[in-house]
């Protein structure tokens, strides 16, 4: 495991940073995180306290007092470095994200690759973070609207994209003269970690001060609920399942405060009578079993015509039955461990119920046991036939289940079944039928944050906006222009005459 000494991985590591300094809390209890790839323990993390947790939130306060003042321009050339810094780690990153959190190396990899991608992105958009200049009803007088940044962005992130999450947040935050207190998932801190040690060489070869990246990492409802209330952090960005969103979401309207939710997925891919299924099917297999289906983004519904229903179903079971699952680390491997046991149950709990209402089990389910699969954490991707109507079709289950939903009629059909969830992050559909496509893009379309066409619904890349309409929360992160939520928008009106007339006419005459 050359990667965790290569990323200053401890075996017992301090879990609060104010940037290049680890405070030095051992009395607060302790995480021992366990790989999902075999059962065995990596390190130990000593929980932050709440002194260290006040200490980190003064840090950043004052941080961001200095921090605002540097031109854009110059925190995108922080950003650049830190990105050139991952790019040096990606290797020992890519196989810490792959061995903390259990997904194949290949996606581990393509996780550090988002955050490098976030970072030129920054860099870029550090040099545009443009507002309007608007025309004035009154004569000789100017206005615009400009971004001002934040102060304190908290980041409250999940286990499965453990870093990528983190960096599309921090490094938009950044350039946005904000500066970020990261609570990372207590199931993979280690990555966080290694994050922070990334980051600190940066800090240090830039002379900068404390508190402009800080991490703490303790009890989601402990610390991440004291975050939620803390008024000196005026914007939250969570990501997490609708339930935990949706408290989230209340918790910081509460106390005024901005949140970005990215919550709960059930992303369906539609096929159509005219799909290409040369690329249908492997664009539903990598969205349906990438990342053990531990994907805000996973493909959780495939909703089929009738005309292509048995063929594709033939194939699928088919292409499942061709999957390699084990060891994340051996990169001949599709399929990795569940993040822990409790994944495992929920996986089998769903695919019980989903009988019990109906569901058909066409392939997988098995939890796999013996040599390569001690840690018990591995399944067999499954596939179900379903309606959509069923209860454990409307839910989410972060695993790697896939419902196959057969429909008649036309596209407008396929569409209202798509639709007809309470979630909406990401959709797709495969045709080579233009007016199909393009219904489906339209206004009476998907519903959903994202709408592919001829691709899965998973794997976005940084540069568009990432999040979802309904019960997804409605939060943009990441690329287009997500930046604005992360910066307060101001609109200015300058008089350069000697008069002072008033708007909307209203004379007054003193
Ligand atoms: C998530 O699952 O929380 O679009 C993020 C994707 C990835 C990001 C997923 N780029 O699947």
């Amino acid at each position: 495991m050359n990667f965790l000494k290569t990323l200053n991985i401890n075996a017992i590591n301090y879990g609060a940073s104010t940037g290049t300094a680890w405070l030095k809390t051992e009395d607060n209890g302790q995480f021992d995180i366990s790989t999902p790839a075999d059962g065995s323990q990596i390190a130990s993390v000593y929980k932050c306290s709440n002194d260290d947790y006040e200490k980190v939130i003064s840090t950043a306060s004052e941080a961001f007092k200095s921090w605002r003042t540097v031109p854009a321009p110059l925190r995108g050339d922080i950003v650049r470095q830190i990105g050139n810094k991952l790019r040096d780690s990606k290797q020992p990153l890519g196989e810490l994200v792959a061995y903390e959190m259990g997904k194949s190396l290949q996606e581990g990899l393509g996780e550090v690759q988002e955050m490098i991608d976030i970072c030129d992105f920054a860099v870029g958009l550090s040099r545009q973070l443009d507002g309007s200049t608007l025309h004035s009803e009154r004569p000789l007088h100017r206005m615009y609207d400009q971004y001002h940044p934040l102060g304190i962005v908290g980041v409250i992130s999940a286990f499965n994209f453990p870093v990528a999450v983190w960096a599309w947040n921090a490094m938009i935050s950044a350039i946005c003269g904000n500066v970020t207190v990261w609570k990372p998932s207590e199931k993979t801190p280690l990555t966080a970690i290694a994050c922070q040690n990334i980051l600190k060489d940066v800090l240090i070869e830039n002379d900068l001060p404390e508190g402009i990246f800080s991490l703490v990492i303790g009890d989601g409802n402990v610390l991440g609920e004291g975050m939620l209330h803390d008024k000196r952090i005026p914007l939250m960005s969570v990501t997490g399942s609708t339930a935990v969103g949706r408290h989230a979401g209340v918790s910081v309207a509460a106390r005024f405060g901005k949140s970005i939710l990215e919550l709960g997925g059930n992303n369906a891919t539609i096929l159509t009578a005219q799909a290409d299924l040369k690329i249908a099917i492997p664009g539903i297999v990598f969205g349906a079993v990438g990342t053990a289906g531990q994907r805000c983004t996973t493909t959780r519904r495939v909703i089929v015509h009738e005309s292509i229903y048995t063929q594709v179903k033939d194939i699928l079971v088919k292409a499942y039955s061709g999957l390699k699952i084990g060891n994340p680390l051996d990169e001949n491997n599709h399929v990795g461990p569940l993040i822990d046991h409790q994944a495992v149950a929920m996986f089998s709990q769903a695919l019980e119920k989903v009988q019990a209402e109906g569901g058909h089990l066409l392939c997988g389910g098995d939890v796999l046991s013996g040599p390569g699969f001690e840690s018990g954490c591995y399944v067999k991707p499954a596939i179900v036939e379903a309606e959509n109507s069923f209860d454990m079709v409307q839910n989410e289950t972060f695993a790697p289940i896939v419902y196959l939903i057969k429909y008649a009629g036309d596209v407008h059909d396929a569409i209202a079944i798509q639709n007809d969830v309470v979630q909406g992050l990401s959709s797709a559909i495969f045709t080579d039928n233009l007016r199909e496509a393009e219904n489906f893009l339209s206004h009476w379309g998907s519903d959903c944050g994202i709408a592919n066409v001829n691709i899965g619904t998973s794997g976005a890349e940084i540069g568009g906006a990432f999040g979802g309409e309904k019960e997804t929360g409605g939060g943009r992160e990441s690329g287009s222009d997500a930046w604005k939520a992360y910066m307060r928008r101001q609109t200015n009106t300058i008089n350069y005459s000697t008069e002072l007339p008033l708007a909307q006419g209203i004379k007054f005459d003193i």
